[in-house]
């Protein structure tokens, strides 16, 4: 079973993964707003994994018999100056996951609670990935700057290639 403190700390992870899938519905809602559809996708797409993040410790919680409190999500933000700001948005969210993360293997080691150790473990690998995946795609949007044909292309990349699986 786990601990009060560790039940309470994945339980608050896991809404802000539910939380971290709303804000890139919000992006991939606005980006279709924008004709950047491709953009869109790879929002919709990275979304859906925060789903399933937030469903790891759904699931994990009722392997270690304690239970799952889901928390208030709040309004996220629906409207962005320029892609590249929504994009640098993502990426500071990942980082700020990344933190959480840090700070829960902290949390179990402290328990003592090996368990939950390795269970983060996947989280901890997962946002190596997610960073470097958000990163990518904001770098060429530096690139790119404000010369439209280079974000069409790379709108189309995005729909057909595999960053859209983020
Ligand atoms: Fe984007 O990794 Fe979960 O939150």
């Amino acid at each position: 079973m786990l601990s009060k403190k560790i039940q309470k700390a994945f339980n608050e992870q896991m809404t802000f993964e539910l939380y971290s899938g709303y804000i890139y519905m919000s992006m991939a809602a606005w980006f279709r707003t924008q004709n950047l559809d491709g953009f869109a996708a790879w929002m919709e797409n990275h979304a859906r994994e925060e789903v399933t993040h937030g469903m790891k410790f759904y699931t994990y919680l009722y392997d270690r018999l304690s239970s799952a409190e889901f928390g208030a999500i709040a309004k996220p933000k629906t409207t962005w100056k320029s892609p590249i700001e929504a994009v640098k948005q993502a990426f500071d969210h990942e980082q700020e996951v990344t933190r959480r993360i840090h700070e829960l293997v902290e949390l179990a080691e402290n328990e003592k609670d090996h368990a939950s150790v390795s269970f983060l473990q996947w989280f901890v690998d997962e946002q190596v990935e997610e960073e470097q995946v958000v990163d990518e795609i904001y770098s060429r949007m530096q690139l790119v700057g404000d010369f439209k044909p280079g974000l069409f292309f790379l709108d189309r990349e995005l729909a057909s290639s595999g960053a859209s699986q983020a």
